[in-house]
Protein backbone atom coordinates (compact mmCIF):
# COMPACT_ATOMS: atom_id res chain seq x y z
CA UNK A 1 0.00 0.00 0.00
CA UNK A 2 1.33 3.29 -1.24
CA UNK A 3 0.62 6.12 1.41
CA UNK A 4 -0.39 9.23 0.64
CA UNK A 5 2.52 11.48 2.10
CA UNK A 6 5.81 10.59 3.26
CA UNK A 7 8.54 11.80 5.08
CA UNK A 8 11.46 14.23 3.59
CA UNK A 9 14.82 16.09 4.83
CA UNK A 10 13.76 19.15 3.11
CA UNK A 11 16.35 22.19 2.55
CA UNK A 12 13.95 25.23 2.40
CA UNK A 13 16.49 28.18 1.43
CA UNK A 14 20.34 27.45 0.42
CA UNK A 15 22.21 27.55 4.03
CA UNK A 16 19.42 26.99 6.14
CA UNK A 17 19.16 23.70 8.34
CA UNK A 18 17.26 20.68 6.75
CA UNK A 19 14.14 19.90 8.34
CA UNK A 20 12.05 16.62 8.29
CA UNK A 21 8.70 17.54 6.73
CA UNK A 22 5.43 15.32 5.71
CA UNK A 23 5.32 16.08 1.57
CA UNK A 24 3.05 13.96 -0.86
CA UNK A 25 3.98 10.89 -2.71
CA UNK A 26 3.30 10.87 -6.55
CA UNK A 27 0.21 9.16 -7.29
CA UNK A 28 0.49 6.17 -9.48
CA UNK A 29 -1.59 8.19 -11.93
CA UNK A 30 0.89 11.16 -12.21
CA UNK A 31 3.93 9.09 -12.80
CA UNK A 32 5.34 9.65 -16.70
CA UNK A 33 6.21 7.08 -18.88
CA UNK A 34 9.81 6.01 -17.99
CA UNK A 35 9.46 7.22 -14.50
CA UNK A 36 9.46 4.88 -11.43
CA UNK A 37 8.68 5.06 -7.73
CA UNK A 38 10.83 3.97 -5.20
CA UNK A 39 10.57 3.01 -1.34
CA UNK A 40 13.68 3.80 -0.11
CA UNK A 41 15.75 1.67 1.85
CA UNK A 42 18.62 3.68 3.03
CA UNK A 43 21.02 6.59 1.26
CA UNK A 44 24.59 7.28 1.76
CA UNK A 45 25.13 11.06 2.75
CA UNK A 46 28.36 12.42 0.40
CA UNK A 47 29.50 15.80 0.88
CA UNK A 48 28.35 17.23 -2.42
CA UNK A 49 25.10 16.66 -0.50
CA UNK A 50 26.28 19.60 1.92
CA UNK A 51 27.60 21.52 -0.92
CA UNK A 52 23.90 21.31 -2.16
CA UNK A 53 22.37 22.55 1.12
CA UNK A 54 25.24 25.36 1.44
CA UNK A 55 24.52 26.32 -2.16
CA UNK A 56 28.18 27.20 -2.04
CA UNK A 57 29.01 25.99 -6.18
CA UNK A 58 28.73 28.23 -8.82
CA UNK A 59 25.94 26.62 -10.53
CA UNK A 60 23.09 26.44 -7.42
CA UNK A 61 20.18 23.87 -7.00
CA UNK A 62 16.18 24.16 -6.99
CA UNK A 63 14.68 24.85 -3.57
CA UNK A 64 13.23 23.57 -1.95
CA UNK A 65 15.33 20.57 -2.45
CA UNK A 66 15.28 17.04 -1.43
CA UNK A 67 18.83 16.14 -1.23
CA UNK A 68 20.82 12.74 -1.61
CA UNK A 69 22.14 10.97 -4.82
CA UNK A 70 23.27 7.68 -3.44
CA UNK A 71 20.13 5.47 -2.61
CA UNK A 72 18.55 2.37 -2.49
CA UNK A 73 15.46 1.50 -2.84
CA UNK A 74 12.67 -0.94 -3.89
CA UNK A 75 10.55 -0.13 -6.92
CA UNK A 76 6.80 -0.22 -5.96
CA UNK A 77 5.76 1.46 -9.54
CA UNK A 78 6.29 2.16 -13.07
CA UNK A 79 4.56 4.53 -14.93
CA UNK A 80 1.64 3.32 -17.29
CA UNK A 81 3.08 3.15 -21.03
CA UNK A 82 6.59 2.76 -20.24
CA UNK A 83 8.07 1.35 -23.08
CA UNK A 84 11.32 -1.17 -22.35
CA UNK A 85 12.45 -1.25 -19.04
CA UNK A 86 15.12 -3.01 -17.87
CA UNK A 87 13.39 -2.92 -14.46
CA UNK A 88 10.64 -4.18 -12.79
CA UNK A 89 8.43 -3.71 -9.74
CA UNK A 90 9.70 -5.19 -6.39
CA UNK A 91 12.96 -5.42 -7.66
CA UNK A 92 15.98 -3.61 -5.81
CA UNK A 93 17.81 -0.84 -7.25
CA UNK A 94 19.94 2.46 -7.22
CA UNK A 95 19.69 6.22 -7.57
CA UNK A 96 22.54 8.04 -8.29
CA UNK A 97 23.71 11.43 -9.55
CA UNK A 98 22.21 11.46 -12.76
CA UNK A 99 18.65 10.70 -12.08
CA UNK A 100 18.24 10.37 -15.64
CA UNK A 101 19.73 11.67 -19.16
CA UNK A 102 18.10 11.97 -22.69
CA UNK A 103 20.46 8.83 -24.24
CA UNK A 104 20.12 10.33 -27.55
CA UNK A 105 22.15 12.89 -27.54
CA UNK A 106 25.98 13.88 -28.70
CA UNK A 107 27.79 13.21 -25.26
CA UNK A 108 25.01 9.95 -24.56
CA UNK A 109 26.10 8.59 -27.85
CA UNK A 110 29.68 8.73 -26.56
CA UNK A 111 28.80 7.15 -23.55
CA UNK A 112 29.28 10.59 -21.60
CA UNK A 113 25.54 11.03 -20.45
CA UNK A 114 26.80 12.70 -16.95
CA UNK A 115 28.66 15.20 -19.11
CA UNK A 116 25.57 16.80 -20.81
CA UNK A 117 25.81 18.48 -16.89
CA UNK A 118 24.73 20.29 -14.43
CA UNK A 119 25.10 24.26 -16.09
CA UNK A 120 22.75 22.80 -18.83
CA UNK A 121 19.84 21.24 -16.48
CA UNK A 122 19.84 24.05 -14.29
CA UNK A 123 19.55 26.51 -17.44
CA UNK A 124 16.61 24.31 -18.04
CA UNK A 125 14.93 24.84 -14.84
CA UNK A 126 15.28 28.72 -15.04
CA UNK A 127 14.10 28.26 -18.99
CA UNK A 128 12.26 25.28 -19.63
CA UNK A 129 12.13 26.39 -23.11
CA UNK A 130 16.03 25.49 -23.82
CA UNK A 131 16.05 22.56 -25.68
CA UNK A 132 17.66 20.83 -23.82
CA UNK A 133 18.99 17.73 -23.88
CA UNK A 134 16.81 16.82 -20.37
CA UNK A 135 19.46 15.38 -17.86
CA UNK A 136 18.14 14.93 -14.40
CA UNK A 137 20.30 14.92 -11.17
CA UNK A 138 19.35 13.77 -8.07
CA UNK A 139 19.35 15.74 -5.41
CA UNK A 140 19.73 18.92 -6.81
CA UNK A 141 17.48 19.58 -10.20
CA UNK A 142 14.75 17.09 -9.09
CA UNK A 143 14.47 15.93 -5.46
CA UNK A 144 16.82 12.95 -4.05
CA UNK A 145 17.13 9.87 -2.10
CA UNK A 146 16.75 11.71 1.46
CA UNK A 147 13.25 10.84 1.39
CA UNK A 148 11.10 7.68 1.99
CA UNK A 149 9.73 7.73 -1.58
CA UNK A 150 11.87 8.86 -4.40
CA UNK A 151 10.58 9.17 -8.38
CA UNK A 152 13.40 7.76 -10.55
CA UNK A 153 14.05 7.19 -13.99
CA UNK A 154 13.93 3.29 -15.01
CA UNK A 155 16.24 3.89 -17.20
CA UNK A 156 19.10 5.03 -15.36
CA UNK A 157 18.63 3.24 -11.98
CA UNK A 158 21.19 0.29 -11.19
CA UNK A 159 20.20 -3.04 -10.57
CA UNK A 160 21.28 -3.95 -7.28
CA UNK A 161 22.25 -7.84 -7.35
CA UNK A 162 21.11 -10.07 -4.55
CA UNK A 163 24.63 -10.80 -3.14
CA UNK A 164 24.85 -7.33 -2.34
CA UNK A 165 23.36 -5.43 0.93
CA UNK A 166 21.52 -1.90 0.18
CA UNK A 167 23.91 -0.22 3.47
CA UNK A 168 26.63 -1.90 1.23
CA UNK A 169 25.55 -0.87 -1.99
CA UNK A 170 24.54 2.50 -1.36
CA UNK A 171 27.71 4.47 -1.66
CA UNK A 172 29.10 2.74 -4.46
CA UNK A 173 26.11 4.38 -6.65
CA UNK A 174 27.98 7.79 -6.25
CA UNK A 175 31.39 7.25 -4.36
CA UNK A 176 32.46 4.19 -5.69
CA UNK A 177 31.48 5.18 -9.20
CA UNK A 178 33.25 8.65 -9.48
CA UNK A 179 36.83 7.31 -8.06
CA UNK A 180 36.21 3.91 -10.18
CA UNK A 181 35.99 6.07 -13.29
CA UNK A 182 38.47 8.33 -12.39
CA UNK A 183 41.01 5.23 -11.58
CA UNK A 184 39.62 3.81 -15.05
CA UNK A 185 40.88 6.94 -16.95
CA UNK A 186 43.94 7.98 -14.83
CA UNK A 187 45.74 5.60 -17.47
CA UNK A 188 48.20 4.61 -14.80
CA UNK A 189 48.84 0.76 -15.08
CA UNK A 190 49.02 -2.11 -12.19
CA UNK A 191 51.78 -1.32 -9.71
CA UNK A 192 52.23 2.02 -10.48
CA UNK A 193 51.61 4.89 -7.41
CA UNK A 194 48.44 6.46 -7.34
CA UNK A 195 48.28 9.22 -4.35
CA UNK A 196 45.03 9.77 -2.56
CA UNK A 197 43.78 13.22 -0.71
CA UNK A 198 41.11 12.63 0.88
CA UNK A 199 41.80 9.11 1.43
CA UNK A 200 39.78 8.80 4.54
CA UNK A 201 36.65 10.17 3.29
CA UNK A 202 33.80 8.82 1.51
CA UNK A 203 34.53 8.96 -1.77
CA UNK A 204 38.76 8.53 -0.91
CA UNK A 205 38.40 5.15 1.05
CA UNK A 206 36.45 3.56 -1.70
CA UNK A 207 39.42 4.99 -4.22
CA UNK A 208 42.05 3.50 -1.81
CA UNK A 209 39.97 0.03 -2.08
CA UNK A 210 39.23 0.08 -6.02
CA UNK A 211 43.09 1.13 -6.65
CA UNK A 212 44.58 -1.95 -4.83
CA UNK A 213 41.82 -3.90 -6.03
CA UNK A 214 42.96 -2.95 -9.53
CA UNK A 215 46.93 -3.51 -8.80
CA UNK A 216 47.70 0.12 -8.15
CA UNK A 217 49.54 1.55 -5.11
CA UNK A 218 48.90 3.78 -3.07
CA UNK A 219 49.60 6.63 -0.86
CA UNK A 220 46.75 7.74 1.33
CA UNK A 221 46.65 11.24 2.19
CA UNK A 222 44.02 12.57 5.21
CA UNK A 223 44.63 13.54 8.80
CA UNK A 224 43.68 11.82 12.05
CA UNK A 225 44.26 8.75 13.89
CA UNK A 226 40.76 6.94 12.78
CA UNK A 227 40.95 8.16 8.89
CA UNK A 228 44.84 6.33 9.21
CA UNK A 229 43.98 3.56 10.71
CA UNK A 230 41.31 3.24 8.09
CA UNK A 231 43.26 3.49 4.93
CA UNK A 232 45.99 1.03 6.23
CA UNK A 233 43.53 -1.31 6.64
CA UNK A 234 41.82 -0.76 3.37
CA UNK A 235 45.41 -1.42 2.01
CA UNK A 236 47.07 1.95 1.60
CA UNK A 237 50.66 1.41 1.18
CA UNK A 238 51.88 4.39 2.24
CA UNK A 239 49.87 7.15 4.79
CA UNK A 240 50.75 10.70 5.08
CA UNK A 241 49.11 13.24 7.83
CA UNK A 242 48.80 16.04 5.63
CA UNK A 243 48.33 18.51 8.85
CA UNK A 244 51.56 16.52 10.18
CA UNK A 245 53.62 16.78 7.10
CA UNK A 246 56.29 19.92 7.10
CA UNK A 247 57.10 18.82 3.56
CA UNK A 248 54.09 17.05 1.63
CA UNK A 249 55.85 17.13 -1.45
CA UNK A 250 58.87 15.98 -0.83
CA UNK A 251 57.03 13.16 1.85
CA UNK A 252 55.31 12.24 -1.15
CA UNK A 253 58.30 12.00 -3.57
CA UNK A 254 60.37 9.82 -0.72
CA UNK A 255 57.10 7.19 -0.79
CA UNK A 256 57.95 7.00 -4.91
CA UNK A 257 61.82 6.18 -4.34
CA UNK A 258 62.04 10.04 -5.09
CA UNK A 259 60.25 10.48 -8.58
CA UNK A 260 56.65 10.90 -7.95
CA UNK A 261 53.16 9.41 -8.42
CA UNK A 262 51.93 8.17 -11.66
CA UNK A 263 48.78 9.77 -10.79
CA UNK A 264 46.76 11.77 -8.47
CA UNK A 265 43.14 11.58 -7.63
CA UNK A 266 42.29 14.09 -5.46
CA UNK A 267 39.26 13.85 -3.26
CA UNK A 268 39.32 16.23 -1.07
CA UNK A 269 36.50 18.59 -0.40
CA UNK A 270 39.17 21.58 0.22
CA UNK A 271 41.25 23.77 -2.25
CA UNK A 272 44.34 22.46 -0.41
CA UNK A 273 44.32 18.93 -1.29
CA UNK A 274 44.97 20.25 -4.99
CA UNK A 275 47.55 22.84 -4.51
CA UNK A 276 50.94 20.47 -4.50
CA UNK A 277 49.68 17.97 -7.16
CA UNK A 278 51.47 19.40 -9.99
CA UNK A 279 54.65 20.04 -8.13
CA UNK A 280 54.42 16.34 -6.78
CA UNK A 281 53.70 14.30 -10.17
CA UNK A 282 56.06 12.44 -11.80
CA UNK A 283 56.78 13.64 -14.83
CA UNK A 284 53.84 11.87 -17.63
CA UNK A 285 51.73 11.88 -14.68
CA UNK A 286 47.99 12.38 -14.70
CA UNK A 287 45.96 14.51 -12.11
CA UNK A 288 42.70 13.24 -11.49
CA UNK A 289 40.24 16.19 -10.41
CA UNK A 290 37.09 15.16 -8.43
CA UNK A 291 36.90 16.93 -5.10
CA UNK A 292 34.67 20.01 -5.82
CA UNK A 293 35.86 22.62 -3.53
CA UNK A 294 33.29 25.34 -3.43
CA UNK A 295 34.54 28.17 -5.83
CA UNK A 296 38.51 27.28 -5.80
CA UNK A 297 40.15 27.51 -8.57
CA UNK A 298 42.93 25.17 -9.76
CA UNK A 299 46.60 26.71 -9.57
CA UNK A 300 48.69 25.05 -11.41
CA UNK A 301 52.16 26.37 -13.20
CA UNK A 302 51.98 26.52 -16.58
CA UNK A 303 55.53 25.57 -16.92
CA UNK A 304 55.33 23.20 -14.78
CA UNK A 305 52.37 21.17 -16.49
CA UNK A 306 54.25 21.58 -20.08
CA UNK A 307 57.67 21.05 -18.84
CA UNK A 308 56.54 17.45 -17.06
CA UNK A 309 54.27 17.14 -20.03
CA UNK A 310 51.18 16.73 -17.12
CA UNK A 311 47.48 15.61 -18.23
CA UNK A 312 44.90 17.33 -15.96
CA UNK A 313 41.41 15.28 -16.33
CA UNK A 314 38.04 16.59 -14.72
CA UNK A 315 35.89 13.37 -13.68
CA UNK A 316 32.49 13.73 -13.24
CA UNK A 317 30.44 10.69 -11.66
CA UNK A 318 30.06 7.94 -14.23
CA UNK A 319 27.68 6.46 -16.99
CA UNK A 320 25.29 3.86 -16.38
CA UNK A 321 27.99 1.17 -17.37
CA UNK A 322 30.53 2.39 -14.71
CA UNK A 323 27.96 2.04 -12.28
CA UNK A 324 27.58 -1.54 -12.66
CA UNK A 325 30.98 -2.32 -12.98
CA UNK A 326 31.70 -0.40 -9.56
CA UNK A 327 29.02 -2.02 -8.28
CA UNK A 328 29.93 -6.07 -9.90
CA UNK A 329 33.26 -5.32 -7.81
CA UNK A 330 31.79 -4.38 -4.72
CA UNK A 331 29.49 -6.90 -5.37
CA UNK A 332 32.35 -9.56 -5.04
CA UNK A 333 33.84 -8.43 -2.20
CA UNK A 334 36.39 -6.69 -3.73
CA UNK A 335 35.42 -3.37 -2.26
CA UNK A 336 33.46 -2.47 1.14
CA UNK A 337 32.30 0.72 1.89
CA UNK A 338 33.21 1.49 5.96
CA UNK A 339 29.65 3.17 6.76
CA UNK A 340 28.27 3.99 10.17
CA UNK A 341 24.08 3.80 10.15
CA UNK A 342 22.00 6.90 11.29
CA UNK A 343 18.48 7.89 10.69
CA UNK A 344 17.16 10.34 8.17
CA UNK A 345 16.31 12.57 10.62
CA UNK A 346 19.87 12.67 11.61
CA UNK A 347 21.17 14.66 8.58
CA UNK A 348 21.77 17.94 10.12
CA UNK A 349 23.79 16.55 12.08
CA UNK A 350 25.80 14.07 9.38
CA UNK A 351 26.58 17.43 7.36
CA UNK A 352 28.11 19.44 10.95
CA UNK A 353 30.42 16.29 11.01
CA UNK A 354 31.22 15.97 7.55
CA UNK A 355 32.33 19.69 7.70
CA UNK A 356 33.95 19.16 10.30
CA UNK A 357 36.24 16.01 8.46
CA UNK A 358 34.55 13.89 11.60
CA UNK A 359 33.51 10.92 9.75
CA UNK A 360 35.90 8.27 8.02
CA UNK A 361 34.41 6.91 5.62
CA UNK A 362 30.09 7.18 4.69
CA UNK A 363 27.46 7.96 6.86
CA UNK A 364 24.44 5.56 5.47
CA UNK A 365 20.69 6.61 6.71
CA UNK A 366 17.87 4.18 7.02
CA UNK A 367 14.78 5.84 6.23
CA UNK A 368 13.44 6.04 9.72
CA UNK A 369 12.65 9.50 11.55
O1 LIG B 1 31.83 13.57 -9.85
C1 LIG B 1 32.59 14.05 -9.03
N1 LIG B 1 33.72 14.61 -9.41
C2 LIG B 1 32.23 13.97 -7.58
C3 LIG B 1 31.35 13.00 -7.12
C4 LIG B 1 31.07 12.94 -5.76
C5 LIG B 1 31.65 13.84 -4.89
C6 LIG B 1 32.80 14.88 -6.68
N2 LIG B 1 32.48 14.80 -5.38
C7 LIG B 1 33.14 15.77 -4.47
C8 LIG B 1 32.31 16.26 -3.31
O2 LIG B 1 31.41 17.26 -3.73
C9 LIG B 1 33.40 16.78 -2.39
O3 LIG B 1 33.84 18.07 -2.80
O4 LIG B 1 34.24 15.14 -3.87
C10 LIG B 1 34.54 15.79 -2.63
C11 LIG B 1 34.70 14.75 -1.55
O5 LIG B 1 33.47 14.12 -1.27
P1 LIG B 1 33.34 13.08 -0.04
O6 LIG B 1 34.33 12.00 -0.19
O7 LIG B 1 31.90 12.76 0.09
O8 LIG B 1 33.78 14.03 1.19
P2 LIG B 1 34.31 13.61 2.64
O9 LIG B 1 33.77 12.29 3.06
O10 LIG B 1 34.07 14.79 3.50
O11 LIG B 1 35.88 13.41 2.42
C12 LIG B 1 36.77 14.46 2.17
C13 LIG B 1 38.08 14.11 2.86
O12 LIG B 1 39.08 15.06 2.47
C14 LIG B 1 39.93 15.25 3.58
C15 LIG B 1 38.98 15.27 4.76
O13 LIG B 1 39.67 15.03 5.99
C16 LIG B 1 38.01 14.15 4.40
O14 LIG B 1 38.40 12.90 4.93
N3 LIG B 1 40.75 16.43 3.32
C17 LIG B 1 40.45 17.75 3.31
I1 LIG B 1 38.66 18.54 3.59
N4 LIG B 1 41.52 18.52 3.00
C18 LIG B 1 42.54 17.66 2.76
C19 LIG B 1 43.89 17.83 2.34
N5 LIG B 1 44.41 19.03 2.16
C20 LIG B 1 42.06 16.34 2.94
N6 LIG B 1 42.83 15.26 2.70
C21 LIG B 1 44.11 15.49 2.29
N7 LIG B 1 44.63 16.72 2.12
ZN1 LIG C 1 28.02 12.16 -4.36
Amino acid sequence: QIPKTHKAAVVGELGQDVQIKDVPVKAFEDLAPGECLLKMICTGVCHTDLHAAMGDWPVKPKTPLIGGHEGVGEIVAIGKDTADSPVKVGQRVGVKWIASSCLHCEQCRKGREQSEGLSRSVLTLLMPQVDCEDVKISGYTVDGTFAQYVVSWVQSVTPIPDTLESEAAASILCAGLTVYRALKYSETNPSEWIVIPGAGGGLGHLAVQYAKYLGRRVIAIDSGDEKEKLCRELGADHWIDFSKSKDLVGDIKAATGGKGPHAALVTTASPSGYTQAVAYLRPGGHLMAVGLPAEAKLDAGIFDVVYNSLTIHGSYVGNRQDAMEAIEIAASGAVKCHYATRKLSDVEQVYKDMGEGKIAGRIVLTMEV
